[in-house]
This record gives C-alpha cells, structure tokens and sequence, in this order.
C-alpha cells in the first residue's frame, strides 16, 4: 500500500516538474496567450490574476481562461470555485445542505494594485495579483490557510491540486475511517471506496471517502474540506516539506474553509454544513451481538437466551447474510428460519431487537417470483453498462444488479423494498458491500464506465460515468435505506448500519469500521479511527468488538469489551469460521464476570450517553472525542495534547477513558490528564496532579509531564476519570434499554478542583424510540454545583419539556469530601447525607417534584 501512495505522488510530482518548467520555457521567446499558463495539453495554472470584481459576499477571479470564486457563508465559513476554463463547476452537492450551499454573508472588499480582497468580519482574504496567492488569516492576523508560492493551483487535464502551507506545528485531524495515528501529518491517503477485509494499520484506501480534515495550529482550528466524489487524494507534508495538498481526478475544484477558532467551533461549522447525526433510537446505544452468521433460528434463540441467561445486558442481535434463501437480499431462508415472525416477537419479548443486512446487490433471478428484481427491471431501477445494457456483477447471491441509488425514484423505490420487514417488526437494517464491493474482478468493483443516472437537486438531471458516483454510491445506498424507513414508519427513528459513505452520510446511517482484525493493534486502533470518524460527522460508529477477521485470545476479547464499552457502538462481531466470541465464550467465568461489569457500566451510564447523542444529534460534536476538542489550550505551545497521549479518549465532555497505549503489554504507562482536575470514576478518588497546581491552562511554563500519571494496567480494569466540576448521571442496572429503570436517579458530583471553579452537567431523556420529542415530549435538565469554603451547593433546574421520567427521586452523590457532613439542607429543608469515607463520598436522597431544587451540603 504504501509503495501505490508514493507511486502516485511520484507521478504526480514528475507532471508537476513539468508544469513548473512550462512557463519559465513560455516566457523565452513565445507570446503568453494569457497570464494563467496553458499547455496545448490543458495544463493551467493558476498563477496571477488578471481580472477581479467584487461579489456581495467575496470576489470574483480571473486567471487567464480560469475562473475563481471565494464566497462567504457565513463569517467563519468560505467557499472556493474554480474552473479552468470560463466556467464555474457545477453548483451541486451529495453532501452540503442546500441552504448552508447558497448561504450569503456580506463582506467588505478591498482592492490595490497588489492584491484584492474582503473581510467577513472574522476572516481577512487576500490574494496576491501577481503570483496569484491566497492567505486567509483571522482578525487577530493568525493564519489560517495560505498558498504556497511556487506551488500555483493547476489543472492537467481534467485533473487539479492545491497546495496550501503547512507549518511544521500544524496537526491534522478527519478524513474519516482512515487507519494510521490520530494526527494525520506526515502522511498520504487517497479516497476510493474499497472492500477492504483484513485491512491493517497502512492500509488505504478503505471503505470511506470523507474528503474532510480539521486543522489545528498552537489551539486554533480551521479545516477544508474538498468537495468532489472522485478519486482524491490527500498529501500532508510527504511531498512537500511544510505543504499540504488536496487533489482529484476528475471533477470540480468546489472546496470549503472552516475557521474556528476554537476545534469545537469547526465542529460545528461542518454540522451546519453537511448536517448532523439524527437522534439515534436508544436502544442503537446498548450492547448488541453479532456473527455472520447465527443460524439455523435455533441459533438465534440460544444466543439470545444466554444473554439473558447471563445476565449480559444487550439490546440488540444481528442476523447476517445466511438468514437469506440463497443470500438473496429482501428473503429469508424457510428451511433455516422456519418460524422468523415468531422468532422475532419473541426475541422482541426478551427486550431484544433484530437488526438484518439487506446487501444493496438484488440477485438476478429473472421469472422466480422474486419481488426486487422483477420490480427494478420493470421500474428501469438498475446501473447500466456503457451499451445501455444492464450491468451484472458477481456477488453473494451469484450474478446480480445494482440499484441505481443516485437517482431519486430508484431510491425511493428501494426504500419500499423494506416493508415486509418493517412489518414484522425488524428494529434496524444493515447495508454491507456499499462501496459497491465485487468479487471475481481485480478492481474489486464496478467497472468505471458504468452508467449512472443522476436526478438530484441542485445537479443537471443527467448521466455520469462509476468513476464520478463510486465514493458516493454506498451513502445514496444508504441514504434510500434511511428514507424508506422513515416513510414505512413516520414515527419511529430509524437505524441504518452503513459501511461504504461520503461526507454527509451520518445524516443517514451510523457505520463500523468494517473487516478488522482480532489483534491487540486492531483494538488499539479502534482509539484514533473511531475519533477521526466522529470529527468527519460519523459520531454515531464502532469498530468489531473482538475483531472480525481471527480469533481472540481471552484477554484480548475482555480488553476489547472493557474499551467498547465506551465507545460509541458497541457490538461484539465476528467473521464466519471463527472461534465463539459471544462475551460468555472463549474465558473463564471471571472473564465473564468483567466483561459483564463493563457492558453493566455502560447501562449504568445510559442517560449520559443519550445525553451526549442527543448533544451531537444538535451541535456534531461527537460523542468520542480527542482530548483536544475538550481542552484545545491544554499542553504546552498549545500543541494537542493527544500526541503526548497515545490512544485515550474522552466520552462526552466529561469522562476521560485511559487504556494502556499498548494493551498487550503489561508495564506501567503514563496517562496525560488535561489540567482541571479528576476523579477516579470507580473509587472516587481525587487524582493528585502536579500541573493542576500550577493551574496551567495554556501556561507555557509548566511541562506537560506535569499533568501525567502513572498507571498500572490489570486484565480486569481499565482506568476511567470523572473531570472535576462535572456531574454524571448515573441510573438503575436494566437488562435492556427497552426497560424502565426503577429507583432514583443517581447524581455523581465532582466538585470543581478550587473553590469557585464552574462545574456543571445535564441530562436529556425522552422516549428514546419516536419523534415525540419533536413536540416537546422530551426531558431536559441542567445541574450546577459550587464549591464554597465550607462544602458544596448542587442546584438542579426545573423540568424542561414534557416528558416524566421514571424516577422520583435523586441520589445525589459529592465526591472529594474528606469528612461526614456537619449539615445538609435541601430546598424541601433539612435531610440526611450519609459519609461514605472508603469513597470520600457523601450521599443524599432528594424527591425530585420537576421544579427546582437546591441543596447546601456542609463538611
Ligand atoms: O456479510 C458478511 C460480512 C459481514 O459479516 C462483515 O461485517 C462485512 O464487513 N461481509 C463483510 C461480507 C464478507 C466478509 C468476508
């Protein structure tokens, strides 16, 4: 793999070489036809301006033959349009929401005989007439991004790069499920959606293609994104020491740039964009179980039984490809599943829900009766040959064709498709080999002239060749899944697995990291991947739980379990011919008994997961985040602190997940705790810490060795911290989210670090499956605490939204205190706080009537 990535950079630097002797070869002797350098072999390059006028929001450029456009969308946010020649790309998009597209924010231009140029009012823009360069630099002068001098925007062809600096303290972050490190630096990718089975650490591409990355530079961030379905390619800092570049094939140069300052800014700015994960139904948030494949349905039942058997809490089973009569898509084995209805009320019965693969591949089996096909030959619904004739391709059920997806009747045709399902009560739906994924062919898909019809808004309604709509077939796959679903059943939120996806696709379907492997690296990978994922809009993804590809010893499938259980899906899958992976295999029963305590943890933390969801389903702020996103000032030089971190992450804003950054090996290792103070979340245990001392937020004096601790790793536990000024509900043990937890609610408090820290914490609920919450049926609350010389106050906020929760009750429980209380008076008056001093823990019990509370503990 790595060989194809320089080979490609090679060549293209070879092309490159020859662009730049061009002009210089033009300027001896030959008359420049125009000031952008064009080669009888449609090589321009975009190298002085030679014509600019203001636009209400930004500047019209000309360079020779080739036209520009940098728009504002808004202050942060800004657009680049170039053709080549005379004419804008098209104005279209698979990813960016038509009216954050076609938004407008004014700007003030600016003009002189060296440069042109406007302010959004947060971004400067100036470019340069002569060599045409561009700088974005925010309004306290920080660059954000700037072309590099001899590296002019050309076109070969129909092809195009950009180079933009790359300062050696710049880090790079997104690009979706890209393996490798966090930081994507130093390092070269291409987008090209590929079956990628048995992928390792430098494999690329994979299945996706998110042509986003953020930028972050001494705690400011800013981010691009290419907007184009072709082939692309990604280069930071290989070709060029201290330059980026972005490039495609074919297709338009249409790219975006992001400004925060601050990561969670940019976060947000790409969710305006391209949109954000809806809310996901919770029950998509409890431990779910896989295999390819559990049959006969005898199967099914026993491992649904032992689930509850063993008291293994789980929300969901999957029935992978060998439910289906003869792998055809849409059917379900008789002889193998004699009685699926019933199996699936009776699953339904043991608060577990079935999710099936519907693979996008209809089989081709003219005259059998077999619904797909017959109705997509007669609706005109496949992908076709270069002939006109339809395209057939080898896949799980043999011979097969392809749904159209990029034209909208052939999606909502497929979305129909599901309506045996849906009736039967099946939960979710899973679309696997999406890229589309072909055997018996060395390119593994779709032949590249195939015919794609494409009838969308915004685009020319028109035909366009597989090399223009491969990145984006497995998101409009998926995309029809969602729709249909939401059409079949308006009021129940959909779940839609997707492996293949462009940027934009989460709005349509969560994803997994597809074939991994059984490894303690493919567990260690799961950290940087699963993050870069939730920067790219993907928040809602989880990686195999154990590995997909081999078997895993027992500590590697305990430690796997341990780490997804915090992470945002968390299913257990494996391939065909492995060893049993269920958590109740391949272990001892004290195996059994952690992996237990762990999927327990995670319904223990329920509402804060839904919480933060819902958070991302709002803001795009991902559920699993990099330390940086949370703490972007936090290290020293303002660098981010995960490169000093090696594979921790955070869920939600609050909880601070610590694996061993090797977990196979069993010596200590430093974890970095960014500089607020934290709390043991088993023991409740304040974390000493040097730097906290220092109070170093963004103070350069300190090192960052100060904010390291050492742990020890054990087989049965893995480190968890609880950030000081934060509170985390924490709810009753159920089998299933499908079940009302009884008791009160649990409130951990940990106060802030010092006296008049912030500390604060929410919760949101509903009733986790409709859209009732639409119309207000929802439950939001908001916790403060402070910390005063003599103890703590928690103020807890009255009821927002309709929705009754199950609990009358709160439990609220202060850390950190080192005495029994003196006093406890809650707005209903006086009550009692139990000591708890193994846990340095103070508990007391309040009735929660919906209105708003107080409580004033003193020790
Ligand atoms: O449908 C079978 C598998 C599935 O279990 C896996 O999760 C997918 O990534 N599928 C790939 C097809 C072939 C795998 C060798």
């Amino acid at each position: 793999m790595l060989l194809r990535r320089r080979s490609q950079y090679a060549s293209w630097s070879f092309v490159h070489l020859l662009s730049l002797t061009l002009p210089v070869l033009v300027s001896f002797g030959f008359t420049i036809r125009s000031f952008a350098a064009e080669s009888a072999a449609g090589h321009i390059s975009l190298d002085r301006v030679t014509n600019a006028h203001a636009l209400p929001n930004g500047v019209e450029i000309r360079s020779g033959s080739a036209i520009m456009q940098i728009t504002a969308l808004r202050k942060d946010l800004l657009r680049v349009r170039i053709g080549a020649t005379e004419t804008l790309p098209e104005d279209a998009s698979w990813a960016v929401l038509a009216a954050s597209r076609t938004a407008q924010s004014p700007t003030e231009y600016k003009s002189d005989e060296h440069s042109v140029g406007f302010s959004t009012g947060d971004l400067v823009v100036t470019i340069e007439r002569n060599p045409l360069l561009m700088t974005v630099k925010d309004a306290q002068g920080n660059v954000i991004v700037q072309d590099i001098a001899d590296r002019p925007i050309e076109f070969h062809g129909n092809s195009f790069r950009v180079y933009k600096q790359s300062p050696e303290d710049e880090h790079y972050f997104g690009l979706g499920d890209k393996p490798g490190p966090l930081d994507r630096r130093n390092e070269a990718f291409v987008d090209w959606n590929t079956d990628a089975f048995g992928w390792q650490e430098s494999t690329d591409p994979i299945y996706k293609s998110i042509p986003w990355f953020m930028t972050f530079r001494h705690g400011i961030a800013g981010g691009i994104f290419l907007d184009n379905t072709w082939r692309t390619t990604f280069d930071f800092d290989k070709e060029v020491r201290d330059g980026y570049s972005f490039g495609a094939d074919n297709g338009p140069l249409d790219y975006y740039i992001f400004y925060g300052p601050s990561p969670k800014q940019v976060e947000e700015e790409w969710a305006w964009l391209v949109g954000t994960v809806p809310l996901p139904p919770m029950w998509t948030l409890g431990f779910q179980q896989s295999r390819y494949s559990y049959y006969p349905q005898s199967e099914v039942e026993r491992i649904a039984h032992t689930l509850r058997e063993d008291r293994i809490p789980a929300d969901a089973i999957y029935l992978d490809i060998d439910y289906q009569f003869k792998y055809w898509p849409f059917t379900v084995d008789p002889k193998r599943f004699p009685h699926f209805d019933d199996m699936i009320r009776e699953l339904h019965a043991e608060h577990i829900r079935t999710v099936l693969i519907t693979d996008l591949h209809i089989a081709k089996q003219p005259n059998q009766n077999y619904k797909p096909y017959d109705e997509g030959i007669a609706g005109d619904h496949f992908v076709k040959n270069s002939d006109g004739s339809i395209y057939t391709g080898v896949v799980w059920p043999g011979p097969a064709v392809f749904p159209d997806f990029t034209q909208k009747s052939s999606r909502d045709w497929w979305g129909t498709l599901y309506s045996d399902f849906v009736q039967k009560g099946i939960a979710g739906f899973w679309n696997d080999m999406n890229e589309p994924a072909i055997f018996e062919v060395a390119s593994k898909t779709m032949p590249d002239d195939t015919q794609h019809r494409i009838e969308e808004p915004g685009f020319k309604t028109r035909t366009a060749t597989h090399l223009e709509i491969h990145n984006v077939f497995g998101m409009e796959n998926s995309r029809g899944t969602y729709e249909g679903l939401r059409k079949l059943d308006p009021n129940v939120r959909p779940f839609v697995l997707t492996r293949a996806s462009y940027a934009g696709g989460h709005r349509y379907a969560a994803t997994w990291t597809g074939d991994n492997s059984s490894t303690w690296n493919h567990l260690r990978q799961t950290g940087p991947q699963l993050m870069n994922l939730g920067l790219s809009g993907f928040g809602l993804a989880g990686a195999d739980v154990g590995g997909f590809a081999g078997s895993p010893q027992p500590d590697l499938l305990t430690k796997w379990i341990e780490v997804a259980a915090f992470q945002p899906i968390d299913r257990d899958h494996t391939s065909m011919g492995t060893y049993p992976q269920e958590p109740w295999e391949n272990g001892t029963t004290e195996d059994l008994n952690v992996r237990r305590r762990f999927i327990e943890t995670r319904y223990r933390l329920m509402s804060y997961l839904y919480t933060t969801a819902e958070e991302m389903s709002r803001t795009g702020i991902p559920i699993m985040r990099p330390l940086f996103l949370e703490f972007p000032n936090a290290s020293k030089d303002r660098h981010p602190l995960d490169l000093n971190t090696n594979n921790e992450f955070l869920v939600g804003p609050d909880l601070l997940i610590a694996p061993s950054p090797y977990p196979d090996m069993r010596d200590d290792y430093q974890a970095v705790l960014p500089p607020v103070g934290w709390y043991d979340f088993w023991t409740g245990e304040q974390v000493p810490m040097k730097g906290l001392e220092a109070q170093r937020v963004g103070n350069d004096n300190v090192p960052d060795n100060d904010l390291q601790i050492n742990l020890h790793p054990s087989i049965d536990m893995l480190p968890v911290f609880a950030r000081a000024g934060s509170i985390i509900p924490i709810q009753p043990l159920v089998e299933s989210t499908d079940i009302k937890p009884s008791g009160p609610l649990t409130l951990r408090v940990y106060p802030p670090a010092r006296p008049g820290g912030e500390c604060s914490g929410s919760l949101y609920l509903d009733d986790g499956i409709s859209y009732a919450y639409q119309k207000g049926d929802f439950l939001r609350l908001k916790f403060s605490c402070e910390r005063t010389a003599t103890g703590v106050t928690v103020k807890i906020s009255p009821r927002e939204g309709s929705y009754t929760p199950w609990w009358t009750q709160f439990n609220v429980e202060i850390y950190g205190a080192d005495k029994p209380a003196a006093s406890a008076t809650s707005s209903l008056g006086a009550v009692q706080a139990a000591y708890d001093s193994e846990h340095h823990r103070l508990t007391v019990v309040i009735a929660d009537d919906g209105k708003a509370a107080e409580l004033s503990v003193i020790y």
